[in-house]
């Protein structure tokens, strides 16, 4: 067997990775606990995970506690993080551990993911076990020795164990038994939601509808990272509002941050066009220059201390990838999770969610809910976090693909008042945009 591309005509157009294997040992007869994060990268892949010839006891999801579950393979999104438990209890040897790009049920493995693939060697260290090859570093990685032991399996047998279940993390959101995948809404906490949180109305519901806005048809040449797809440009957008960095940090020089960058839900900066907030329907010309984005410091304020439920919805307008979310300074419960009907209309969604909601056809897990600080929507679904606002400060969620997150698909949670944080030391150093000598001049 080669380390190289599974088959001929995936050598055409993937190239296998050259970084180093990295080795793992393990003692036979023991368990080991592997502690995975997906630290992510520009293309911003989810990562299926798994280990030839072994279960994986997956027991912790971004650091906290889950009911343990058996898989033969898991799936984590940029930032996302799994502890697993592998008991070396195969014969002795050595095994690959795997580690490629994955994709939802009929649908493609992104370009930008195709060619992700790299493996681990799993070695069995034992005294009655001395492997002949070396494995240090070899110059080129095509001429890499396989491991010991299970050289004659087909890929597709070592890889899909049909009798084992697939943790389905992410990338999609169909769980059906036949599938025998295992979503995160099925993941259960090994704690029990708080009683302030396993209530029917939480003290804040913040509803987040999340799209990306067309505004323009050109052929803008800006550098291809910052512009999905080759023609339209499109602008993401948080409940209308494309989030800006502020020029000085809110934490320590609030007060430095003019007012008119600022924004909220309910306060558009009057620079803004007035055509903010509208929806431009699907597929509706753009004239030249014309716009309907707001860019702005977006800012939710929150109590210190409330129960706070976060709606987030994809109205869609990126590709059909689904998104990843990240929230700084909490861990949330996923208390929901899932997809719309497909003849929902994009842009409605989170009126289609609200109306779910007010007919009781919104199910919540309640009682154990998986405790996360990273979840991955699927494309054109929703995604329903509880959390309690007890830690104050300006907490940024955002889009874990980076292009997204510099693009504005970002809001910061602004928990308690500026007197509920730590004071700022007196010598603490100030910083601002840049100034530069015209600005006296003018
Ligand atoms: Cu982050």
């Amino acid at each position: 067997m080669d380390v190289g591309p599974d088959s001929e005509e995936a050598e055409k157009e993937e190239k296998p990775s050259e970084s180093p294997m990295a080795t793992f040992n393990v003692r036979p007869g023991l368990r080991h606990r592997f502690r995975m994060a997906n630290a992510g990268g520009v293309a911003g892949c989810p990562v299926r995970v798994s280990i030839d010839n072994h279960q994986l006891m997956v027991i912790a999801l971004d650091g906290n506690p889950i009911q343990a579950a058996q898989v033969k393979s898991f799936v984590l999104s940029p930032g996302e993080r799994a502890d697993f438990v592998v008991t070396a209890d195969r014969p002795i040897g050595d095994y690959w551990m795997r580690a490629s790009a994955d994709k939802a049920e009929g649908k493609e493995i992104h370009p930008n993911c195709r060619s992700l693939k790299q493996k681990a060697i799993i070695h069995y260290k034992s005294s009655d076990y001395k492997p002949k090859l070396n494995f240090a570093f070899p110059e080129k990685l095509s001429s890499y020795p396989a491991p010991h032991n299970h050289p004659s399996e087909p890929e597709s047998l070592k890889e899909g164990d049909a009798a084992a279940k697939v943790l389905l993390n992410s990338v999609d959101d169909v769980c059906i038994e036949a599938h025998d995948s295992l979503c995160v809404t099925e993941v259960r906490s090994l704690h029990k939601l708080d009683p302030d949180l396993a209530v029917p109305k939480v003290d804040r519901t913040i509803y987040l509808p999340f799209d990306f806005q067309l505004v323009a048809t050109d052929n803008v040449s800006y550098p291809p990272f910052l512009v999905p797809g080759t023609k339209d440009v499109r602008v993401p957008r948080i409940a209308n509002l494309t989030f800006m960095y502020p020029p000085s940090p809110l934490v320590t020089q609030a007060s430095d941050v003019p007012y008119d960058l600022r924004c909220s839900q309910d306060l558009f900066p009057k620079r803004c066009p007035t055509t903010v907030g509208k929806r431009m329907e699907e597929g509706s010309a753009i004239e030249k220059g014309d716009s309907d984005v707001c860019e702005c410091v977006h800012q939710i304020d929150i109590g210190l201390g409330e129960t706070v439920e976060l709606m987030l919805v994809d109205e869609g307008g990126a590709s059909d990838w689904g998104h990843v979310f990240h929230l700084h300074g909490y861990s949330f419960h996923v208390v929901a999770l899932g997809s719309f009907d497909s003849e929902v209309e994009s842009s409605n969604r989170i009126e289609v969610l609200k109306d779910m909601d007010r007919k009781g056809k919104l199910p919540r897990n309640l009682v154990d809910p998986v405790v996360k600080d990273t979840v991955f929507i699927p494309s054109g679904g929703y995604a329903v976090l509880r959390f309690k606002a007890d830690n104050p400060g300006y907490w940024l969620l955002h889009d874990q693909h980076i292009s997204h997150s510099a693009w504005g698909l970002n809001v910061i949670l602004h928990v308690g008042s500026d007197n509920q944080l730590p004071p700022t030391p007196p010598d603490f150093p100030k910083c601002g945009s840049w100034v530069g000598p015209e600005f006296f001049l003018i």
